[in-house]
């Protein structure tokens, strides 16, 4: 278990030694899985966004930042192309499948998609880069459940993680090396097979992130596919306090699809004055006030139809379907604004101003996205009204999940014991409360040799 130390402090600093022993728990899970001989380890880092909530799809701004909090990927390559997955929590059952352009999926949500994608997205790109076969699988084990796993479904990307950690994987044992920003558009485009239609963020901060700071991000790539993006420091004599609704809504992937749509159909409609876009972004030096005469405040699918507009490629819409275009636009042309002030607020220093964006853009999203419930309208309140508190927003794709509050240091115990207690009185639930200890991007941690005695 010491060989495990010093690279886990490069990543976890003073945690390095409680990572050890959950290590070296996995080792011997992996063994008795697999038995002795070589075994890689990857591990993938979820992620909380400061601000720029459903900008990364529309080519907007986002500001998120890695949390110490990771998927683990013990991996033993293989000499044909299958790939054997286990998990250490029982719930998930083994899964197995051929790496090959055209992976059939599991059923819809079974969490052996993640992988699929993953698994199909580099055939392909392994085929059209004219690398031949034969494609290499893996016995792998995921490792990611509390305390030091990404919680599940709360908006902190523990989803996309898994694509993240199986594609590093697989992309090393294929011999494909990657830099990290081709790595992270593969794994955006991978995740499509699950059936959302995401952005870019989640993966970019998995794999590009450096401990202390967090990553202001251009969703829109230059005419030459390069991304802009800056490594920000996090402030001084604060702490990111994540609190955790435990509110986990069924069908985030339904409503996700529409927020989608609706921007989509923002964009079509908005052509007939501004006919070269191709999404919301390309509007955004636009004054507002020009804008809004080409945005209903709803449409349904089937009207956008008669006019002539098809929302190609977005599961789940049926004529019926409404879609709130004027105000989902707004959210996001103002939230682009938002992120903006945000970077120029976190470079100067300036707390309170960041603190104030946020609660700002929690606003915007509860009225003009809607991506709220009323748990975390509880937590956001109480996070808010809390001594020593710059702001609070939701964080995430929404409909339950994660706040994420910006707190003085010397504050932390009085807001999480004001957090808990408010929330508990008005709905009964305990709230999971913990600071984002910022963590750096994904990567192969070690390669280690078990031993038939391990
Ligand atoms: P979460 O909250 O982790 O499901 C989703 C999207 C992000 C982004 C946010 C909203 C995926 C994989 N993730 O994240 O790209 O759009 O919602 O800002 O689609």
């Amino acid at each position: 278990m010491s060989e495990l130390i010093p690279p886990l402090r490069t990543i976890y600093g003073e945690e390095a030694t409680s990572q050890a022993q959950r290590y070296a728990e996995a080792l011997s899970a992996f063994a008795s899985t697999y038995g002795a001989g070589e075994v890689l380890i990857f591990r993938a880092p979820g992620r909380v966004n400061l601000i720029g909530e459903h900008t990364d799809y529309n080519h907007g701004y986002v500001l998120p930042v890695a949390l110490d909090r990771d998927t683990l990927l013990l991996a033993r390559p293989r000499s044909d192309a299958t790939v054997r997955l286990s998990n250490m929590e029982a719930e998930f059952s083994p899964r197995a499948f051929t790496i090959g352009p055209d992976i059939p999926p599991d059923p819809p949500g079974d969490w052996g998609n993640y992988a699929r994608g993953a698994a199909q997205a580099l055939a392909r790109q392994l085929r059209r880069a004219d690398r031949r076969p034969p494609l290499r699988g893996l016995d792998g084990l995921v490792v990611g459940g509390p305390p030091h796993g990404v919680p599940r479904g709360a908006g902190l990307s523990s989803s996309s993680v898994l694509t993240v950690v199986v594609a590093l994987a697989l992309a090393h044992v294929n011999g494909w090396q990657p830099d990290g920003v081709t790595l992270a558009r593969f794994c955006s485009e991978a995740e499509w097979y699950v059936g959302t239609r995401g952005g870019i963020m989640d993966q970019f901060i998995a794999l590009l992130a450096r401990r202390g700071h967090a990553l202001f991000l251009d969703c829109r790539p230059d005419t030459a596919g390069r991304y802009r993006m800056e490594h920000v420091p996090l402030p001084q004599g604060y702490h990111l306090l994540i609190a955790d609704s435990g509110v986990r809504h069924g069908n985030v992937r339904g409503h996700y699809n529409r927020r989608v749509a609706a921007c989509r159909a923002g964009v079509a409609l908005l052509r007939a004055r501004f006919p070269a876009i191709t999404h919301l972004r390309d509007v955004q030096e636009v004054p507002w006030a020009e804008l809004e005469p080409f945005l209903p405040e709803e449409v349904t699918v089937g009207e956008l139809a008669e006019r002539g507009i098809e929302l190609e490629d977005v599961p789940g819409l049926t004529p019926d379907t409404r879609l709130r275009v004027r105000a989902r636009c707004r959210h996001v042309w103002t939230e682009n604004r938002r992120v903006q002030a945000a970077v120029a607020a976190l470079r100067a220093g300036q707390v309170a101003t960041l603190g104030r964006l946020l609660n700002e853009a929690h606003a915007s999203a509860r009225d003009d996205y809607e991506i709220s419930c009323p748990e975390l309208e509880v937590l956001v309140q109480a996070a808010q009204e809390a001594d020593g508190v710059a702001g609070a927003r939701l964080t995430g794709a929404g409909w339950g999940g994660c706040i994420v509050a910006l707190v003085r240091d010397d504050a932390v115990p009085a807001f999480e014991a004001h957090v808990a207690r408010r929330y508990q009185a008005e709905t009964g639930r305990t709230p999971a409360i913990f600071a984002c200890r910022s963590g750096p991007g994904a990567g192969l941690v070690i390669a280690v040799t078990l031993s038939e005695e391990d």
